[in-house]
């Protein structure tokens, strides 16, 4: 089998191209930095199976970010046979040079000149031919998007392995040894094979940066923008939400409890009131959360995050971070785990620690699935939505006590530049990929996790043999009792104490959990929880619900990422000392008030 590495500029179309010849469901995002680990998937090109990499994007062979170090251990280390150069068709005089620096590494090389249909309507026309002859090396104009050319390329691909020497590993640093050159070089190709009209005309990204990106109307449509993309997530997914429970009802009453009825008591209420109750009340929320990532995948793609880590540039800087520390935030929102493996692109390692000290105290999707929860069951509906929008305030409060509190410790001084790709319409094909790998990890997740958190809620609440389920003198109840003195002035009671140890390891089992522990479905549940509090205690839980430790993937993320015990340590430990705090301050504060 022969290895193909693909190599270029970050936002080239890389993973785009990857997608497209593999059918994989790499992640694309129309901003610099989505990729940031190699990802591999086999291909046929001609008669040769071909294992294709696709690589983080870098700007140069020398560049010492975390991502584009991942590109420098990946070509020293690993045999590669051909190298495809991705580059950006408009803006081939910027990109050249990389193309020259991996040409130095004497690999077979092919130059791919991506996004042909974007040059093609600014007006620039590259002599393939003749860039090809200037370079030394086969150069293919292509469009991953949209198909265009990718045949043509692959037969240049397979004619360039056709040819391919025994693979063997680049000897990066002695082939960048002389650099000086190659500027003259790129300057003579780009005369000899590149037109680019006199004057760009004003496209349409222009005009819309100027509203956009407007010194003082940029921020207020921004935010708009994201409510009303929050908006549009409950909008559309709440209707699917509720059939998804009507679905598990039906099933339960159809099917499952005639199926298990002669099974023994026990049994019988371990596999419908633990395992069906708990997985089925956490599944319900699954399409809120995709439409969430169909939603946030077109924010991604049609390049405004980009936008919004300009706009945010000047204020992130006050809290010791920048731009692109506020795209992360925002794609924490989302995730937090691919959010802290984005601060890759950091080359600050400084920085890059704050960043991920932050990223945690973004109201992730899974803790949002909570929150809904809690809010409809227990808060009265004209109160529900301010105590989600106070969530999302609280979180972002968190992150700036946090950056403010460790910029010292944390300090930098890298300097920042962003650059603003063209907006692009997101495409159907890549907003369903992205919607589908999500659904495919929470279905992970669930096996994985959730299963097991209920699992172990249900046992914690059932024994010893014969107690009443989550009362006093089951485990659970002694678990509560013993942290009733920490946890007791903040409002949360034993049973719910009980929910937040296992929302350690996924916040999902939140929910999951308590319809084991009440024993309660759908309806039933809301209203058995309502019962037990009333809004100031349940606003409290939520509120540490949502700062303390984060789960279990994102600490295993922290530990990899930042390679430091210590820091991971600091990364659980704060939290939830901040949570403690938040959480005592409102809730003797609200109660103070007379509430
Ligand atoms: N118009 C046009 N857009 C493209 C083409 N190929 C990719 N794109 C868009 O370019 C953006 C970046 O694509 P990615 O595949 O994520 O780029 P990448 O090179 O993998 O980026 P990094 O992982 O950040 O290095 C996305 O918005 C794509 O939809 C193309 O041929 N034409
Ligand atoms: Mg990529």
């Amino acid at each position: 089998m022969k290895r193909v590495a693909l190599l270029g500029m970050p936002n080239t179309g890389k993973s785009t191209l990857f997608n497209r010849l593999t059918g994989s469901h790499a992640r694309v995002g129309n901003w610099p930095g989505v990729t940031v680990d190699l990802a591999t998937a086999r291909v046929l090109v001609g008669a040769h199976m071909v294992e294709l990499v696709d690589l983080p994007g870098l700007y140069d062979l020398h560049g010492f970010s975390d991502d584009e170090m991942v590109v420098r251990h990946f070509l020293e280390a690993a045999r590669v046979d051909a190298v495809a150069v991705v580059l950006n068709s408009s803006q081939v005089d910027r990109q050249l040079a990389l193309a020259l620096q991996v040409k130095a590494l004497e690999l077979p090389t092919l130059v791919l000149l991506n996004m042909a249909d974007e040059a093609k309507r600014f007006g620039i026309e590259i002599d393939a031919a003749r860039l090809s002859g200037g370079l030394g090396m086969p150069v293919a104009p292509l469009s991953a998007r949209y198909g265009t050319g990718v045949p043509e390329a692959l037969a240049a691909l397979a004619r360039v392995l056709d040819e391919a020497p025994p693979p063997r590993e680049a000897a990066v640093r002695a082939a960048l040894a002389e650099d000086h050159r190659r500027e003259e070089q790129v300057e003579a190709l780009v005369k000899s094979a590149v037109v680019v009209p006199e004057r760009l005309s004003e496209h349409a990204s222009d005009r819309i940066d100027r509203v956009v990106l407007h010194p003082w109307l940029g921020l207020p449509l921004f935010f708009l923008a994201m409510l009303a993309v929050f908006q549009a997530v409950f909008w559309v997914g709440s209707p699917l939400q509720d059939a998804v429970e009507w679905l598990a009802d039906l099933v339960r009453k159809g099917a499952l409890e005639p199926l298990l009825a002669p099974l023994p008591e026990m049994a019988r209420g371990f596999l419908l009131d633990g395992v069906w109750a708990g997985v089925g009340t956490v599944a319900a929320f699954v399409p809120l959360i995709v439409v969430f990532f169909f939603f946030l995948a077109m924010v991604e793609d049609s390049g405004y995050l980009s936008r919004a880590a300009f706009l945010t540039d000047a204020f992130m800087a006050r809290l010791g971070l920048d731009g692109r520390a506020f795209v992360m935030l925002l794609m924490g929102f989302g995730c937090n785990v691919p959010a802290l493996m984005g601060t890759r692109v950091m080359r600050d390692r400084p920085m890059r620690l704050l960043s991920m000290l932050t990223i945690p105290m973004s109201l992730c999707s899974a803790r949002l699935q909570v929150f809904v929860f809690l809010a409809a069951a227990v808060v009265a509906p004209a109160r529900a939505p301010w105590v989600l929008f106070g969530l999302y305030v609280a979180s972002f409060a968190a992150v700036v006590v946090t950056a403010l509190l460790f910029r010292g410790r944390f300090a930098s001084r890298e300097p920042f530049v962003i650059e603003l790709p063209p907006y692009r319409l997101p495409t159907l094909r890549q907003v369903w990929l992205r919607g589908w790998s999500e659904v495919k990890h929470f279905l992970r997740r669930a096996t994985r996790f959730i299963f097991i958190g209920v699992v172990a809620v249900w046992v914690l609440t059932h024994f010893p043999a014969g107690v009443a389920p989550a009362g006093p003198q089951s485990w659970a109840g002694w678990v509560g009792a013993a942290l009733e003195p920490v946890l007791g002035p903040l409002g949360i009671d034993e049973k719910l104490a009980v929910a937040l140890i296992f929302g350690f390891v996924a916040k999902e089992v939140v929910i999951g959990a308590f319809a084991v522990i009440y024993g309660l479905e759908g309806d039933a549940l809301a209203a058995g929880l309502a019962q037990s509090m009333d809004w100031v205690a349940a606003t409290s839980f939520m509120l540490f619900t949502l700062i303390y430790t984060p789960c279990l993937s994102t600490v295993a993320t922290l530990r990899a990422e930042s390679r430091s015990v210590a820091f991971t340590t600091l990364a659980v430990a704060w939290p939830l000392a901040l949570a403690w705090l938040a959480s005592f301050a409102f809730y003797q504060g609200m109660r103070a008030m007379g509430f």
